[in-house]
Protein backbone atom coordinates (compact mmCIF):
# COMPACT_ATOMS: atom_id res chain seq x y z
CA UNK A 1 0.00 0.00 0.00
CA UNK A 2 1.30 3.70 -1.03
CA UNK A 3 1.38 5.31 2.37
CA UNK A 4 0.23 9.16 1.87
CA UNK A 5 0.49 10.33 5.71
CA UNK A 6 1.36 9.62 9.25
CA UNK A 7 -0.89 11.61 11.62
CA UNK A 8 0.48 11.87 15.31
CA UNK A 9 -2.28 12.48 18.01
CA UNK A 10 -1.29 12.61 21.79
CA UNK A 11 -3.96 12.22 24.01
CA UNK A 12 -3.95 11.43 27.80
CA UNK A 13 -5.96 8.56 30.02
CA UNK A 14 -6.81 9.09 33.26
CA UNK A 15 -5.87 5.47 35.65
CA UNK A 16 -8.40 4.20 37.55
CA UNK A 17 -5.92 4.33 40.55
CA UNK A 18 -2.55 5.37 40.36
CA UNK A 19 0.22 2.85 39.18
CA UNK A 20 3.48 2.94 41.15
CA UNK A 21 6.77 0.95 40.68
CA UNK A 22 10.20 1.22 41.78
CA UNK A 23 10.87 3.71 38.98
CA UNK A 24 7.68 6.19 40.22
CA UNK A 25 4.20 6.66 40.34
CA UNK A 26 1.56 7.31 37.25
CA UNK A 27 -1.76 8.91 37.75
CA UNK A 28 -2.40 9.05 33.43
CA UNK A 29 -1.69 7.64 30.67
CA UNK A 30 -0.24 9.83 28.25
CA UNK A 31 -0.30 8.58 24.56
CA UNK A 32 1.20 9.24 21.46
CA UNK A 33 -0.90 7.65 18.61
CA UNK A 34 -0.18 6.92 14.90
CA UNK A 35 -2.43 7.07 12.36
CA UNK A 36 -1.13 6.02 8.97
CA UNK A 37 -3.11 7.07 5.96
CA UNK A 38 -2.46 4.63 2.75
CA UNK A 39 -4.03 4.38 -0.42
CA UNK A 40 -5.36 0.96 0.62
CA UNK A 41 -6.97 2.52 3.95
CA UNK A 42 -5.87 3.39 7.23
CA UNK A 43 -4.14 2.16 10.31
CA UNK A 44 -4.06 3.11 14.18
CA UNK A 45 -0.97 2.11 16.79
CA UNK A 46 -0.08 3.65 20.11
CA UNK A 47 3.49 4.22 21.08
CA UNK A 48 4.01 2.49 24.51
CA UNK A 49 6.92 5.02 25.57
CA UNK A 50 5.77 6.47 28.88
CA UNK A 51 5.75 10.43 30.06
CA UNK A 52 8.68 10.03 31.50
CA UNK A 53 12.67 8.56 30.86
CA UNK A 54 11.78 6.30 34.06
CA UNK A 55 11.48 2.54 32.83
CA UNK A 56 13.58 2.99 29.40
CA UNK A 57 15.36 5.71 27.84
CA UNK A 58 12.51 6.70 25.68
CA UNK A 59 9.90 9.07 26.60
CA UNK A 60 6.88 10.42 24.84
CA UNK A 61 8.21 13.45 23.73
CA UNK A 62 11.10 11.75 22.59
CA UNK A 63 9.12 9.69 20.59
CA UNK A 64 7.07 12.42 19.07
CA UNK A 65 10.42 14.22 17.81
CA UNK A 66 12.33 11.61 16.55
CA UNK A 67 9.40 10.67 14.15
CA UNK A 68 8.79 14.15 13.32
CA UNK A 69 12.14 14.74 12.46
CA UNK A 70 13.76 11.50 11.37
CA UNK A 71 11.13 8.55 11.23
CA UNK A 72 8.33 9.77 9.63
CA UNK A 73 10.51 11.75 6.67
CA UNK A 74 12.18 8.27 6.06
CA UNK A 75 9.71 6.47 5.85
CA UNK A 76 7.36 8.36 3.68
CA UNK A 77 10.30 9.03 1.40
CA UNK A 78 10.70 5.06 1.20
CA UNK A 79 7.37 4.18 0.01
CA UNK A 80 7.06 7.93 -2.36
CA UNK A 81 7.28 4.69 -5.03
CA UNK A 82 4.28 2.61 -3.92
CA UNK A 83 6.27 1.27 -1.50
CA UNK A 84 6.15 -2.56 -1.01
CA UNK A 85 2.04 -4.85 -0.76
CA UNK A 86 -0.93 -4.04 -0.04
CA UNK A 87 -4.36 -5.60 -1.19
CA UNK A 88 -3.49 -8.70 -3.02
CA UNK A 89 0.42 -8.43 -2.37
CA UNK A 90 0.55 -11.85 -0.66
CA UNK A 91 -1.88 -14.51 -2.05
CA UNK A 92 -1.05 -17.28 0.08
CA UNK A 93 -1.34 -16.39 3.60
CA UNK A 94 1.24 -18.67 5.74
CA UNK A 95 0.25 -21.17 8.12
CA UNK A 96 1.39 -21.31 12.14
CA UNK A 97 3.96 -24.18 10.86
CA UNK A 98 5.84 -21.44 8.22
CA UNK A 99 6.93 -19.77 11.19
CA UNK A 100 8.36 -16.01 11.52
CA UNK A 101 9.66 -15.47 8.36
CA UNK A 102 6.65 -16.38 6.42
CA UNK A 103 4.14 -14.19 8.65
CA UNK A 104 7.01 -11.44 8.01
CA UNK A 105 6.87 -12.15 4.30
CA UNK A 106 3.20 -11.99 3.83
CA UNK A 107 3.13 -8.38 5.20
CA UNK A 108 5.44 -6.66 2.92
CA UNK A 109 4.60 -3.38 3.82
CA UNK A 110 4.82 -3.44 7.94
CA UNK A 111 8.02 -5.66 6.90
CA UNK A 112 9.62 -2.67 5.11
CA UNK A 113 9.28 -0.87 7.88
CA UNK A 114 12.27 -1.79 10.31
CA UNK A 115 14.95 -1.85 7.12
CA UNK A 116 13.94 2.17 6.38
CA UNK A 117 14.08 3.30 9.76
CA UNK A 118 17.51 1.42 10.53
CA UNK A 119 19.75 4.42 10.19
CA UNK A 120 18.33 6.08 13.21
CA UNK A 121 20.04 4.42 16.41
CA UNK A 122 17.20 3.02 19.15
CA UNK A 123 14.16 4.90 19.64
CA UNK A 124 12.39 1.15 19.18
CA UNK A 125 9.02 2.11 20.58
CA UNK A 126 9.11 4.94 18.26
CA UNK A 127 9.73 2.65 15.63
CA UNK A 128 7.52 -0.27 16.47
CA UNK A 129 4.71 2.09 16.75
CA UNK A 130 4.70 3.48 12.91
CA UNK A 131 5.43 0.03 11.89
CA UNK A 132 2.45 -1.27 14.05
CA UNK A 133 0.24 1.03 12.28
CA UNK A 134 0.88 0.25 8.82
CA UNK A 135 0.59 -3.53 9.72
CA UNK A 136 -2.85 -2.54 10.73
CA UNK A 137 -3.35 -0.93 7.50
CA UNK A 138 -1.48 -3.80 5.58
CA UNK A 139 -3.86 -6.37 7.36
CA UNK A 140 -7.02 -4.55 7.42
CA UNK A 141 -6.12 -4.03 2.93
CA UNK A 142 -5.72 -8.08 3.13
CA UNK A 143 -8.76 -8.65 5.31
CA UNK A 144 -6.43 -10.60 7.62
CA UNK A 145 -6.45 -10.50 11.60
CA UNK A 146 -3.31 -9.77 13.59
CA UNK A 147 -3.79 -13.54 15.32
CA UNK A 148 -4.03 -14.88 12.21
CA UNK A 149 -0.98 -13.20 10.62
CA UNK A 150 0.98 -14.18 13.77
CA UNK A 151 0.19 -17.34 13.69
CA UNK A 152 -2.35 -17.71 16.67
CA UNK A 153 -2.57 -21.08 17.66
CA UNK A 154 -5.46 -20.21 20.69
CA UNK A 155 -8.69 -17.75 20.78
CA UNK A 156 -8.34 -17.13 24.34
CA UNK A 157 -5.44 -16.04 26.51
CA UNK A 158 -4.56 -16.76 29.96
CA UNK A 159 -4.46 -12.91 31.81
CA UNK A 160 -1.97 -11.99 34.69
CA UNK A 161 -2.33 -8.47 36.61
CA UNK A 162 0.49 -6.42 37.29
CA UNK A 163 -0.01 -4.97 40.73
CA UNK A 164 1.64 -1.78 41.62
CA UNK A 165 3.43 -0.86 45.09
CA UNK A 166 0.76 0.30 47.65
CA UNK A 167 0.33 2.87 50.20
CA UNK A 168 -0.34 0.27 52.64
CA UNK A 169 -0.13 -3.61 53.29
CA UNK A 170 -3.89 -3.96 53.96
CA UNK A 171 -4.27 -2.00 50.61
CA UNK A 172 -2.48 -4.21 48.76
CA UNK A 173 -4.26 -7.48 49.80
CA UNK A 174 -7.43 -5.59 49.39
CA UNK A 175 -6.05 -4.72 46.13
CA UNK A 176 -5.18 -8.66 45.09
CA UNK A 177 -8.18 -9.96 46.66
CA UNK A 178 -10.32 -7.67 44.33
CA UNK A 179 -8.14 -9.54 41.13
CA UNK A 180 -8.80 -12.79 41.98
CA UNK A 181 -11.98 -12.66 42.81
CA UNK A 182 -12.27 -11.07 39.24
CA UNK A 183 -10.39 -13.76 37.74
CA UNK A 184 -6.95 -13.32 37.44
CA UNK A 185 -4.68 -16.56 36.63
CA UNK A 186 -1.87 -15.39 37.67
CA UNK A 187 -0.60 -12.28 40.22
CA UNK A 188 2.33 -9.97 39.31
CA UNK A 189 3.67 -7.81 42.58
CA UNK A 190 6.18 -4.93 41.97
CA UNK A 191 8.99 -4.77 44.29
CA UNK A 192 11.65 -2.26 45.79
CA UNK A 193 14.26 -2.56 48.22
CA UNK A 194 11.88 -2.35 51.40
CA UNK A 195 8.90 -3.37 49.85
CA UNK A 196 9.92 -7.30 48.95
CA UNK A 197 9.82 -9.91 51.63
CA UNK A 198 7.34 -8.47 53.93
CA UNK A 199 4.45 -7.96 50.98
CA UNK A 200 5.05 -11.34 48.81
CA UNK A 201 4.80 -13.47 52.01
CA UNK A 202 1.35 -11.71 52.53
CA UNK A 203 -0.23 -12.19 48.95
CA UNK A 204 1.41 -15.56 49.04
CA UNK A 205 -0.53 -16.33 51.82
CA UNK A 206 -3.75 -14.90 50.60
CA UNK A 207 -3.27 -16.67 47.58
CA UNK A 208 -2.83 -20.39 49.20
CA UNK A 209 0.15 -22.21 47.35
CA UNK A 210 -1.44 -23.03 43.94
CA UNK A 211 -1.95 -19.06 43.36
CA UNK A 212 0.38 -18.16 40.33
CA UNK A 213 2.61 -15.54 41.54
CA UNK A 214 5.53 -13.61 40.35
CA UNK A 215 7.35 -10.34 40.93
CA UNK A 216 8.79 -7.50 38.82
CA UNK A 217 12.01 -5.08 40.40
CA UNK A 218 12.56 -3.18 37.41
CA UNK A 219 16.11 -2.58 38.11
CA UNK A 220 15.53 -1.83 41.73
CA UNK A 221 18.30 -3.85 43.05
CA UNK A 222 22.02 -4.17 43.19
CA UNK A 223 24.60 -7.50 43.37
CA UNK A 224 25.03 -7.27 46.63
CA UNK A 225 21.38 -7.86 47.11
CA UNK A 226 21.76 -11.37 45.88
CA UNK A 227 21.03 -13.00 49.70
CA UNK A 228 17.61 -11.06 50.38
CA UNK A 229 16.72 -11.88 46.59
CA UNK A 230 17.17 -15.45 47.23
CA UNK A 231 15.05 -15.54 50.11
CA UNK A 232 12.50 -15.00 47.64
CA UNK A 233 12.84 -18.90 46.66
CA UNK A 234 10.59 -19.58 49.78
CA UNK A 235 7.45 -18.29 48.49
CA UNK A 236 7.30 -20.53 45.37
CA UNK A 237 7.35 -17.90 42.96
CA UNK A 238 7.12 -18.37 39.07
CA UNK A 239 9.65 -16.20 38.51
CA UNK A 240 11.56 -12.94 39.49
CA UNK A 241 11.55 -9.94 36.73
CA UNK A 242 14.49 -7.52 36.10
CA UNK A 243 15.83 -7.20 39.57
CA UNK A 244 19.31 -5.31 38.14
CA UNK A 245 20.11 -2.40 35.54
CA UNK A 246 19.39 -2.92 31.90
CA UNK A 247 22.86 -3.31 31.26
CA UNK A 248 23.73 -5.18 33.77
CA UNK A 249 23.51 -9.01 32.75
CA UNK A 250 26.36 -10.46 35.26
CA UNK A 251 24.76 -9.78 38.29
CA UNK A 252 21.43 -11.53 36.75
CA UNK A 253 23.86 -14.57 35.85
CA UNK A 254 24.77 -14.31 39.69
CA UNK A 255 21.37 -14.38 40.72
CA UNK A 256 20.16 -16.83 38.90
CA UNK A 257 23.23 -19.48 39.92
CA UNK A 258 22.30 -19.04 43.38
CA UNK A 259 18.37 -19.17 43.16
CA UNK A 260 15.48 -21.20 42.47
CA UNK A 261 13.09 -19.01 41.59
CA UNK A 262 13.41 -18.62 37.81
CA UNK A 263 15.33 -15.43 36.53
CA UNK A 264 13.14 -13.02 33.69
CA UNK A 265 14.53 -9.93 31.92
CA UNK A 266 11.85 -7.26 30.52
CA UNK A 267 14.08 -4.16 30.33
CA UNK A 268 17.36 -5.31 28.88
CA UNK A 269 15.85 -7.70 26.12
CA UNK A 270 16.24 -5.37 22.81
CA UNK A 271 15.62 -7.34 20.67
CA UNK A 272 16.51 -11.22 19.44
CA UNK A 273 19.97 -10.90 19.12
CA UNK A 274 20.00 -9.56 23.02
CA UNK A 275 17.56 -11.99 23.84
CA UNK A 276 19.64 -15.25 22.49
CA UNK A 277 23.20 -13.83 24.41
CA UNK A 278 21.11 -13.63 27.82
CA UNK A 279 19.76 -16.72 27.41
CA UNK A 280 22.95 -18.09 26.27
CA UNK A 281 24.95 -16.55 29.33
CA UNK A 282 22.30 -17.85 31.75
CA UNK A 283 21.06 -14.25 32.78
CA UNK A 284 17.68 -15.04 31.75
CA UNK A 285 15.28 -18.64 31.67
CA UNK A 286 12.01 -16.73 30.81
CA UNK A 287 11.34 -13.56 28.48
CA UNK A 288 9.00 -11.40 28.94
CA UNK A 289 8.28 -9.96 25.24
CA UNK A 290 7.06 -6.39 25.19
CA UNK A 291 6.87 -5.53 21.26
CA UNK A 292 7.44 -1.88 21.77
CA UNK A 293 10.53 -2.61 23.73
CA UNK A 294 12.08 -5.06 21.06
CA UNK A 295 11.23 -2.21 17.85
CA UNK A 296 7.86 -4.05 17.33
CA UNK A 297 5.72 -7.15 16.43
CA UNK A 298 7.79 -8.53 13.64
CA UNK A 299 10.71 -8.80 15.91
CA UNK A 300 8.30 -9.93 18.44
CA UNK A 301 7.70 -12.81 16.12
CA UNK A 302 11.72 -13.53 15.81
CA UNK A 303 12.20 -13.50 19.59
CA UNK A 304 9.25 -15.89 19.79
CA UNK A 305 10.09 -18.38 17.36
CA UNK A 306 14.35 -18.36 19.14
CA UNK A 307 12.79 -19.18 22.10
CA UNK A 308 10.34 -21.40 21.12
CA UNK A 309 13.57 -23.54 19.25
CA UNK A 310 15.25 -23.06 22.59
CA UNK A 311 12.37 -24.16 24.68
CA UNK A 312 12.41 -20.78 27.14
CA UNK A 313 9.11 -19.66 28.41
CA UNK A 314 8.08 -16.41 26.76
CA UNK A 315 4.78 -14.10 28.22
CA UNK A 316 3.41 -10.95 26.73
CA UNK A 317 4.41 -7.91 29.11
CA UNK A 318 2.09 -4.30 28.72
CA UNK A 319 2.91 -0.81 29.24
CA UNK A 320 -0.58 -0.37 30.14
CA UNK A 321 -1.73 0.22 26.93
CA UNK A 322 -4.95 0.94 25.56
CA UNK A 323 -7.36 -1.20 24.11
CA UNK A 324 -5.55 -0.36 20.73
CA UNK A 325 -1.87 -1.82 22.19
CA UNK A 326 -3.80 -4.75 23.88
CA UNK A 327 -5.33 -6.24 21.24
CA UNK A 328 -1.89 -6.27 19.18
CA UNK A 329 -0.51 -8.18 22.37
CA UNK A 330 -3.48 -10.69 23.28
CA UNK A 331 -3.45 -11.31 19.72
CA UNK A 332 0.61 -12.21 20.23
CA UNK A 333 -0.15 -14.07 23.28
CA UNK A 334 -1.86 -16.21 21.25
CA UNK A 335 1.17 -17.73 19.81
CA UNK A 336 2.53 -21.14 21.13
CA UNK A 337 5.41 -20.54 22.88
CA UNK A 338 3.53 -17.94 25.05
CA UNK A 339 3.04 -20.63 28.39
CA UNK A 340 2.70 -18.23 30.58
CA UNK A 341 -0.08 -15.40 31.69
CA UNK A 342 0.61 -12.15 30.72
CA UNK A 343 0.48 -8.48 31.75
CA UNK A 344 -2.98 -8.48 29.07
CA UNK A 345 -5.37 -7.25 31.45
CA UNK A 346 -8.87 -5.98 31.35
CA UNK A 347 -9.95 -2.88 29.90
CA UNK A 348 -10.91 -1.88 33.36
CA UNK A 349 -7.95 -2.09 35.40
CA UNK A 350 -6.78 0.68 33.84
CA UNK A 351 -9.36 2.82 32.32
CA UNK A 352 -13.03 3.44 33.38
CA UNK A 353 -13.04 4.06 29.40
CA UNK A 354 -10.88 2.62 27.06
CA UNK A 355 -10.16 4.58 23.46
CA UNK A 356 -11.74 1.16 21.87
CA UNK A 357 -14.29 -1.20 22.48
CA UNK A 358 -13.43 -2.38 26.18
CA UNK A 359 -11.35 -5.72 26.69
CA UNK A 360 -13.43 -7.97 29.23
CA UNK A 361 -12.51 -11.55 31.12
CA UNK A 362 -14.30 -14.29 29.90
CA UNK A 363 -16.53 -16.15 32.10
CA UNK A 364 -17.03 -19.92 32.95
CA UNK A 365 -14.35 -22.04 31.55
CA UNK A 366 -12.82 -18.73 30.23
CA UNK A 367 -12.77 -16.96 33.57
CA UNK A 368 -9.50 -15.00 33.84
CA UNK A 369 -9.09 -14.85 30.00
CA UNK A 370 -9.36 -12.62 27.13
CA UNK A 371 -10.79 -13.14 23.68
CA UNK A 372 -8.02 -12.73 20.69
CA UNK A 373 -9.66 -10.29 18.66
CA UNK A 374 -10.58 -12.01 15.32
CA UNK A 375 -11.39 -8.86 12.52
CA UNK A 376 -9.00 -7.87 10.33
CA UNK A 377 -6.24 -5.23 11.66
CA UNK A 378 -5.72 -5.25 15.16
CA UNK A 379 -9.86 -5.82 15.18
CA UNK A 380 -10.74 -3.21 17.00
CA UNK A 381 -11.66 0.43 16.25
CA UNK A 382 -10.65 3.73 17.59
CA UNK A 383 -13.26 5.98 18.83
CA UNK A 384 -12.25 8.82 17.04
CA UNK A 385 -14.20 11.24 19.53
CA UNK A 386 -12.13 10.34 22.43
CA UNK A 387 -9.37 11.19 20.42
CA UNK A 388 -10.51 14.37 19.93
CA UNK A 389 -12.03 14.79 23.84
CA UNK A 390 -8.76 13.71 25.31
CA UNK A 391 -6.25 15.43 23.20
CA UNK A 392 -3.17 17.06 24.88
CA UNK A 393 -1.64 18.50 22.07
CA UNK A 394 -2.97 19.37 18.38
CA UNK A 395 -2.25 16.56 15.68
CA UNK A 396 0.10 16.80 13.81
CA UNK A 397 0.10 15.54 10.05
CA UNK A 398 2.82 14.42 8.21
CA UNK A 399 3.22 13.71 4.59
O1 LIG B 1 7.89 -3.50 33.95
O2 LIG B 1 6.31 -4.65 33.18
C1 LIG B 1 6.77 -3.55 33.51
C2 LIG B 1 4.03 -0.88 33.18
C3 LIG B 1 4.76 0.17 32.66
C4 LIG B 1 6.12 0.01 32.47
C5 LIG B 1 6.74 -1.19 32.79
C6 LIG B 1 6.01 -2.26 33.29
C7 LIG B 1 4.64 -2.09 33.52
C8 LIG B 1 3.80 -3.11 34.11
C9 LIG B 1 2.32 -3.04 33.82
O3 LIG B 1 4.20 -3.96 34.86
C10 LIG B 1 1.89 -4.07 32.85
C11 LIG B 1 0.49 -3.81 32.35
O4 LIG B 1 -0.45 -4.19 33.03
O5 LIG B 1 0.34 -3.21 31.26
MG1 LIG C 1 8.70 -5.47 33.89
Amino acid sequence: ARLEAIELHRIEVPLVRPFETSFGRETVREVLLVRVRTDAGDGWAECVAGREPFYSSEYVDGAAAVIERYLAPALLAATAGGGHGGPGASPSHPSTADGAAAAIASVPAAAAVGPALAFVAGHRMAKAALEAAVLDAELRAQGRSMASCFGAVRDWVDCGVSVGIAPTLEELLDEVAGYVEQGYRRIKLKIKPGWDLVPVGAVRELLGPAGLLQVDANTAYHQGDIPLLAELDRFGLLLIEQPFAEEDLASHVALAAVCDTPVCLDESILDRTTALDAIERGATSIVNIKPGRMGGYLESLRVHEACLALEVPVWCGGMLETGLGRAANVALAALPGFLLPGDTSASDRYYAEDLTEPFVLGTGEHRGQLAVPQGSGTGVEVREELVRAWASAPPVLLR
